[in-house]
C-alpha cells in the first residue's frame, strides 16, 4: 500500500459521506434552494461563530472571493511572506481583482509581528494602495501546522480594527488548531471579519470549502464566487459530505497530530534529518535533510519506491502531511522506509 504523506487533500471520502452524498436532498443552489448546500451553510456559520456562510468549490476560491468582497482594485492586503494567499494562490487577487499585496515576513510560528502590521498600514495620501485587509492562516502551512492562538488572532483583530481595516483569516486548517488548543472553532475565528475553512483537507471530504462572515461580506462574496464560475447548481451532493466531515471528522483529527508527532520523534533519529519538535503542533511535519550525498528530491523518489510518498518544498526542507486513513503502523512502515534509505 502507497503511503500517502504528501498532503491531507489526497483523503477519500469516509463510507458516512458516501451514503450521505447519495441520499442528500438536492435543489439549484444559484437560486438558493439546495437544502443540502443551505443545511452546511448554517452549520459551518454557527461553528464558525459568524452569521452566514458560503460552500466554494476550494480553499482557493474561498480566500479569492473574501479578498475580492473585502477589497476593490488598488487597495491593499497585508498578508505574510509565507502565507497560502501570498506564494500558492496564482496570485489571483493581484491578476483578478487589482488587490496589491502587501507582504510582511511570516515568524517562524507562522504569526506576523504586530509592529510590522502597524508600520504598513499606510498613511492617507495620494502615493500608497489604500490598506483594506490582513490575512492570517491557521494553522499555517508552511510554518509545519503551527497554530495561532485566540489571544493573538484576537490582538490582529483589534488593531486592524482600530485602523480601519478587516481581517481575513485563511484557515483551512482551522479545526486542526482547534483540536491542538482544545478550544472552539468560532474561539479561534472571533474578532475576524471573515474566515475560509477547508472540508477538503483533514476533514476528508471530497470537494469543497466554506467562508464565513457577517451578511453583507457573504452577499458580496456569492456575487464574487458566480463571476469566478462557482455557482454550482445541485452542489448538496458534495455539501452532503461536508455535513458530514463537521459532525464526525474533527475529533478524530487528535489522532492524526499523534501520528505527526510519531513521525516526527522517529525522523529526528534519523541521520541528516533535522526536525524542529517544538513546531510539530498538529498533523504537519516539516524538516530539512542534510546529506552531501543525498538531495531531497534523491530521497523522494528512493522512498516512493519504498511506497511512502512526501513533497519537496524548497531548498533544503520536506513536508509530510498526516491523514484519515494513516494509521500508526503506516507511519511505523514510513519510519523504516526512511531508515533504510538514510542508513543503507
Ligand atoms: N494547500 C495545499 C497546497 O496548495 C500547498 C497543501 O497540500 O497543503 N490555504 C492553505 C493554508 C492551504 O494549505 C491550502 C492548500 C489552501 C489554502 C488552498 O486550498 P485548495 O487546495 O482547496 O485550493
Amino acid at each position: 500500500m502507497f503511503i500517502d504523506l504528501r498532503s491531507d487533500t489526497v483523503t477519500l471520502p469516509s463510507p458516512a459521506m458516501r451514503a450521505a452524498m447519495a441520499a442528500a436532498p438536492l435543489g439549484d443552489d444559484v437560486f438558493g434552494e439546495d437544502p443540502t448546500v443551505n443545511r452546511l451553510e448554517a452549520l459551518a456559520a454557527e461553528r464558525l461563530g459568524k452569521e452566514a456562510a458560503l460552500f466554494v468549490a476550494s480553499g482557493t476560491m474561498g480566500n479569492l472571493v473574501s479578498l475580492l468582497a473585502h477589497c476593490g482594485r488598488g487597495d491593499e492586503a497585508i498578508m505574510g511572506d509565507a502565507a497560502h494567499t501570498y506564494i500558492y494562490e496564482q496570485g489571483g487577487a493581484a491578476a483578478l481583482g487589482g488587490i496589491h499585496p502587501r507582504a510582511l515576513p511570516t515568524l517562524p510560528d507562522g504569526s506576523l509581528r504586530l509592529e510590522d502590521i502597524v508600520a504598513a498600514i499606510r498613511s492617507d495620501d495620494q502615493h500608497f494602495p489604500i490598506s483594506r485587509l490582513v490575512c492570517l492562516e491557521n494553522t499555517h502551512n508552511r510554518a509545519g501546522g503551527a497554530v495561532l492562538t485566540p489571544a493573538y488572532t484576537a490582538a490582529v483583530a483589534d488593531l486592524a480594527h482600530s485602523h480601519g481595516l478587516k481581517l481575513h483569516i485563511d484557515g483551512a486548517r482551522i479545526f486542526h488548531a482547534a483540536v491542538a488548543l482544545q478550544v472552539e472553532a468560532r474561539e479561534l475565528a472571533g474578532g475576524a471579519d471573515s474566515i475560509t475553512f477547508c472540508l477538503s483537507k483533514g476533514l476528508a471530504a471530497p470537494v469543497g470549502s466554506v467562508v464565513c462572515g457577517e451578511a453583507g461580506f457573504i452577499r458580496r462574496a456569492r456575487r464574487a464566487r458566480k463571476a469566478l464560475g462557482g455557482g454550482m447548481r445541485q452542489a448538496g451532493v458534495l455539501a452532503a459530505a461536508g455535513i458530514v466531515a463537521l459532525e464526525e471528522m474533527v475529533e478524530r483529527l487528535a489522532e492524526d497530530h499523534a501520528h505527526a508527532r510519531q513521525l516526527a520523534e522517529g525522523l529526528a533519529s534519523l541521520p541528516g534529518i533535522a526536525v524542529e519538535l517544538d513546531r510539530v503542533q498538529t498533523n504537519i511535519v516539516i524538516f530539512s535533510l542534510d546529506r552531501p550525498d543525498l538531495s531531497p528530491a534523491e530521497l523522494i523518489a528512493r522512498l516512493r519506491q519504498r511506497q511512502v510518498g512526501l513533497l519537496a518544498i524548497g531548498g533544503k526542507r520536506l513536508r509530510a502531511v498526516t491523514h484519515y486513513g494513516i494509521t500508526a503502523e503506516h507511519i511505523a512502515a514510513a519510519i523504516a522506509a526512511f531508515a533504510a534509505v538514510l542508513c543503507q
